[in-house]
């Protein structure tokens, strides 16, 4: 699987921290396909973050994630990109992630961390699908 799902979550597009997290992904040298700004609904949001619905903070993710716009796209690289991608995030918590990611150069907060990427290759099917289910993977 050479394709991921990255979405700059609300705080990041309030931020006007796009540019930098796309330019750091073309630096790298992938290539980002089909990016649209898109205001997450209650319902998508549900679908993609269904593996943390009997979570204590499944409440407070869903109504951050859909707040204002996220900026939604594709990466595509070498196989396993969204390995590459996942490494170049950081840790899930900001403050665990060392200078030089993205979460780590860009954001404090657990609950607002600027930046999703499918943790897996079956992920990043499973959410391409949910996001652009026009997609042609083959
Ligand atoms: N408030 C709170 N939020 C959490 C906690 N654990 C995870 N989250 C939030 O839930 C999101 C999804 O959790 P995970 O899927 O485990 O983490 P992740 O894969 O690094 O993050 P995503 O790329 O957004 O899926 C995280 O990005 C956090 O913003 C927690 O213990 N408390
Ligand atoms: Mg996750």
């Amino acid at each position: 699987m050479n394709k991921t799902l990255v979405i700059i979550k609300p705080d990041g597009v309030e931020r006007s921290l796009i540019g930098r997290i796309v330019s750091r992904f073309e630096d790298r040298g992938f290539k980002i396909l089909k990016g649209r700004f898109e205001t997450i609904s209650t319902e998508l949001a549900n679908k993609h973050y269904a593996e943390h619905a009997d979570k204590p903070f499944f409440n407070e993710l869903v109504s951050f994630i859909t707040r204002s716009p996220s900026f939604v796209f594709v990466v595509e690289g070498p196989e396993e990109t969204w390995s590459i991608v996942r490494s170049m995030m950081g840790k899930t918590n900001p403050a665990e992630s060392p200078s030089g990611t993205i979460r780590g150069d860009f954001a404090t907060e657990l609950s607002e961390n600027v930046i999703h990427g499918s943790d897996s290759a079956e992920s990043a099917v499973r959410e391409i699908g949910i996001f652009f289910p026009d997609f042609n993977l083959d």
